[in-house]
């Protein structure tokens, strides 16, 4: 077979704006393709949502292949393991309810289960803003190459229409914090605002973002890291067993508000 360079880049081009075009109506949107967002992910595809995740980094996974400190090992207790069991993703049980997965190879087993159950993942694409309409609810996101600030270009985004977001960021809780900076203290924590991530303390913080995952504005759910730096509780480090729970519990409550509307 001949190969026709222009053919390669018309395949490429052809099939990222098909996909890209389809993405701009979801049911769903995640912010970051970290474990939660690409577990959120999984479990709404698998719950029948069209849902896009829109990842700012050139790879997914957000602080899970980096393990603890670089030693690309990470820890799951007993109620995260059987998530990854469910994605079929190896541990090693360290000792009663500790179990050590090769991080590597759960975050791309957990992006691979994504993607073939439907969930249309896009990198290199960060949300700067959100879409908020008459009923004072979330109803999209506002997206840019994540080139464009790298480079400090002047470039306008551009926006996708979706029923439910999820801030999936991690640590910086960054769609909430747009929320708060651009119409107030509207946000269900106690001062309105995000409260801030405390100091680690896993026991705590892995009990804390299963009642931290919800809706924290109309349309707009916290799950991961973000949840709870938005609410105040602690951060964990290298156990990942909270990280999987929230994803699944986030779209769990992305899907009962979808059957309510
Ligand atoms: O940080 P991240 O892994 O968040 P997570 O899924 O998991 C937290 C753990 O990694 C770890 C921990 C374990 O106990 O505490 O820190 O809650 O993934 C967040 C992803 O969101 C991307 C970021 O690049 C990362 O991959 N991200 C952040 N802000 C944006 C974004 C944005 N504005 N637009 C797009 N992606």
């Amino acid at each position: 077979m001949k190969i026709d360079d222009i053919t390669i880049s018309k395949a490429i081009t052809e099939s990222f704006v098909k996909d890209f075009l389809e993405a701009m109506e979801v049911d769903v949107a995640v912010a970051g393709a970290g474990p939660a967002g690409m577990t959120a992910a999984y479990y709404l595809a698998k719950g029948g949502a069209k849902v896009a995740v829109f990842e700012r980094q050139l790879r997914v996974g957000g602080g899970m292949p980096g393990g603890g400190m670089i030693f690309n090992r990470i820890v799951v207790q007993e109620e995260g393991k059987g998530i990854l069991d469910e994605f079929n993703v190896r541990t090693r049980e360290y000792q009663e309810g500790y179990y050590i997965p090769d991080s590597l190879e759960a975050i791309s087993t957990i992006c691979s289960k994504a993607i073939k159950t439907g969930a249309r993942i896009f990198n290199l694409i960060s949300v700067e803003d959100v879409l908020i309409r008459e009923e004072d609810k979330i109803t999209g996101l506002v997206l840019n190459w994540s080139a464009v600030p790298l480079a400090g270009l002047h470039v306008d985004p551009l926006a996708i229409r979706a029923k439910v977001v999820i801030d999936a960021t991690g640590h910086g809780s960054e769609i909430c914090h747009i929320v708060v900076n651009k119409i107030g203290s509207k946000l269900r924590t106690k001062t309105g605002k995000v409260i801030g991530e405390k100091p680690m303390w896993a026991e705590v913080g892995e009990k804390e973002i299963i009642e931290n995952t919800k809706e924290v504005y109309p349309g707009l759910i916290a799950a991961g890291m973000a949840a709870n730096a938005v609410f105040g509780s602690p951060r964990m480090g290298a156990i990942f067993g909270g990280m999987l729970l929230s994803g699944k519990i986030g779209a769990k409550v992305a899907l009962d508000i979808l059957s309510r509307r």
